[in-house]
């Protein structure tokens, strides 16, 4: 196997386009031959982490466990791209300190609150505002953004950015760091 395996850390809010992405992101390299293999939390959480809640120490549970799935995917040699909102600095620092150095890339996708809430794709952001949902990151909840992180993503900008343009940022870095 020729592949370098690592792992993509996609951080931000519910309807920040972190799921969108990470498809764009693993179509992109199935077009170059390259194995991805996507770890979203709320489907995990449907599975593996189906005992867990959004109270703090179950997200960090959340996070830990998906922290050391990335890393086995990462030692076989698969990019694997990481999707939960992972709002804990402390958290996605743990992730981190599980790979050997480089081979973590964490990815801020940095849209603001009110742009998620504009989208609300699911409507939760109009049930946590009706107090309907407790808890809510964003809300209720805290997001700590990344303090430092290899990329940032950001829809504005040089001219708006589409989830194919912004994975194709995250491609750049791969291809520039020995991952591709
Ligand atoms: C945040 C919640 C909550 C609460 C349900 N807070 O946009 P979505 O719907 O599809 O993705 C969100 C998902 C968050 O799960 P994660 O595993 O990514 O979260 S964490 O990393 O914090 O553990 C959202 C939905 O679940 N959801 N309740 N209270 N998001």
């Amino acid at each position: 196997l020729q592949q370098k395996g690592c792992v993509i850390w996609l951080t931000g809010l519910s309807g920040s386009g972190k799921s969108t992405i990470a498809c764009a992101l693993s179509r992109s390299l199935h077009s170059r031959g390259k194995l991805s293999y996507i770890l979203d939390g709320d489907n995990i959480r449907h599975g593996l982490n189906h005992d867990l809640s959004f109270k703090a120490e179950d997200r960090s549970e959340n996070i830990r466990r998906i922290g050391e799935v990335a890393k086995l995917f990462a030692d076989a040699g698969v990019i694997c791209i990481t999707s939960l909102i992972s709002p804990y600095q402390k958290d996605r620092d743990a992730c981190r300190a599980l790979l050997p150095k480089g081979d973590f890339i964490e990815v801020f996708i940095d849209v603001p609150l009110q742009v998620c809430e504009a989208r609300d794709p699911k409507g939760l952001y109009k049930l946590a505002r009706a107090g309907k949902i407790k808890g809510f990151t964003g809300i209720d909840d805290p997001y700590e953004p990344p303090c430092s992180c290899e990329i940032v993503l950001q829809q504005k900008g040089n001219g708006c950015k589409s989830p194919s343009d912004m994975a194709e940022i995250v491609i750049s870095y791969l291809e520039e760091n020995g991952y591709l």
